[in-house]
């Protein structure tokens, strides 16, 4: 069915076919315009009025903006137009007709709130810059999955229906299995952990999770696309350079391949791949740095977690990407090991942009006893857990990982206000369709 030029491709001296969507018509009288886009650009489609076919010049000029039509015509040079070339067209069919009203302006004029474009995300990416932050998207996973490949990590997918969640209770989503209580999946936690110990060894998954957050901010989803990360023999310092690496390649990918994406966002200037190894603060020299900042009401102290203030604090202070590691024990799950000669002191690390966290990670506990203690230790009865726990029984490697926000790491990337921007149907308290 698709036998069309793509408006890009038309080369004057051709015959051509375009189609696509009506994106402008300017009438000056003896002459008119009809500007068509698709999915590669816009050409010009003139029609002068005394020298056309009235049918033609009628059925081309009467047409709804955003309809979709289909052009046949020669392509010629014309150094007026916006592209360098225009089609005299010979025939034009109106494809599907576009109401004369619509719910919003694709060509930018108007200005639409978040939330119209959301329920009209087909007519919101007929936008250059919105259509252009999804591409970045695509770009940011397919750098993301060859930068796995390239440290010899195998991607998997593991289950979103779940008996039983791992990042405390409060979080998940219940749904009934076949009469059973069940969960969506709040991260592939466990599952990756138990590939670690298989003859895969080093895995990797991009894929959703689920939770049910109940707050409402510009950075939490209730349903979000998890990076995650996991390898045998792997410490959390090796841990932390393959999350360097892999968010490294992302930026890579994008500078490489989406130039012009960039500029239909206006960031080619300010986009930069970041360089050099990213700081490495433990979280006593974060919490002395946020309280030097001045910036909080109350001096943070040792054990606290890091309030959002305290990470846009620490965040100017840094300005760059950056980890912050050896955290207390007691505020990092329960399946992060703690340091071999301070058990108060847990391997957990966060990675941080200076505007917020994108990837939680560290050494797993994988000594049997320490780890149904652990279970234990959070409340968790571990007979529940028997499933993942007995494979600690049949040779589990040290091992480490992590796990990275897709939708965090875009908006960063790009400086979006509103992580729903980096979402193309985003989930949240008051969103559940489309
Ligand atoms: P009218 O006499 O009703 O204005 P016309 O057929 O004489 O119509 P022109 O005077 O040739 O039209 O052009 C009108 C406007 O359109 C001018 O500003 C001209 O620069 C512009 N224009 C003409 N042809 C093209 C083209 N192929 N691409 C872009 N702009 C064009
Ligand atoms: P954590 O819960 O910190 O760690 O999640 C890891 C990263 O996922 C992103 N993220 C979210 N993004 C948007 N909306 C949300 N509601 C949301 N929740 C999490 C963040 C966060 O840094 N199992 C561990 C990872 C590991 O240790 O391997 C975990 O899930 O960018």
């Amino acid at each position: 069915m698709d036998d069309r030029t793509y408006t890009a491709d038309a080369e004057p001296g051709q015959t051509v076919t375009v189609a696509g969507w009506v994106h402008e018509i300017r009438d000056l009288g003896g002459i008119a315009f009809l500007i068509l886009r698709d999915t590669t650009g816009k050409i010009q489609v003139k029609f002068e009025k005394d020298e056309m076919d009235d049918d033609l010049v009628e059925t081309g000029l009467g047409v709804h903006r955003e309809s979709v039509v289909a052009v046949t015509g020669d392509v010629e040079e014309e150094p007026r137009a916006p592209t360098g070339v225009e089609i005299t067209p010979d025939s034009l069919d109106v494809v599907a007709e576009a109401d004369p009203e619509l719910p919003l302006d694709p060509s930018g004029k108007v200005d639409a709130d978040l939330s119209t474009r959301l329920d009209n995300r087909t007519l919101d990416l007929r936008k250059d810059e919105t259509k252009a932050i999804f591409e970045i998207r695509a770009e940011v996973l397919r750098s993301v999955r060859e930068a796995f490949r390239d440290l010899d990590a195998t991607e998997i997918n593991t289950p979103k229906i779940v008996a039983t969640g791992t990042e405390g209770g409060t979080e998940l989503f219940p749904i009934t299995y076949f009469g059973q209580e069940a969960f969506m999946n709040q991260s592939p936690q466990l599952f990756k952990q138990l590939m670690v110990g298989s003859g895969l060894e080093r895995v990797f998954e991009i894929g959703p999770i689920f939770r049910a957050e109940e707050h409402n901010t510009p950075r939490h989803l209730n349903e979000a696309t998890s990076i995650d990360f996991e390898s045998a023999f792997y410490d959390h310092t090796e841990a932390m350079d393959a999350c360097e690496t892999i968010v490294k390649a992302a930026y890579e990918g994008v500078a490489e391949n989406c130039q012009d994406q960039l500029e239909a966002l206006d960031l080619q200037d300010e986009f930069e791949v970041p360089e050099g190894d990213f700081p490495r603060l433990t979280y006593e020299e974060a919490i002395e740095r946020i309280n030097a900042t001045g910036e909080l009401d109350e001096q943070l102290v040792w054990g606290d977690d890091l309030p959002t203030e305290g990470e846009h604090a620490l965040g100017q202070d840094v300005g760059e990407h950056y980890f912050i590691t050896d955290w207390p024990s007691e505020i990092k799950p329960f399946y992060i090991k703690d340091h071999d000669d301070d058990e108060q002191l847990s391997t957990g690390f966060d990675m941080m942009h200076p505007t917020m966290e994108l990837v939680s990670g560290g050494q797993r506990e994988h000594r049997y006893d320490e780890l149904v203690e652990g279970f234990e230790q959070q409340g968790l009865d571990p007979k529940q857990f028997d499933y993942y726990t007995k494979m600690f029984k049949y040779g589990m490697p040290p091992h480490a990982g992590w796990g990275l926000g897709g939708e965090r790491l875009v908006m960063t990337m790009l400086g979006l206000g509103n992580i729903r921007e980096a979402v193309l149907f985003p989930r949240d308290r008051q969103r559940l369709s489309p």
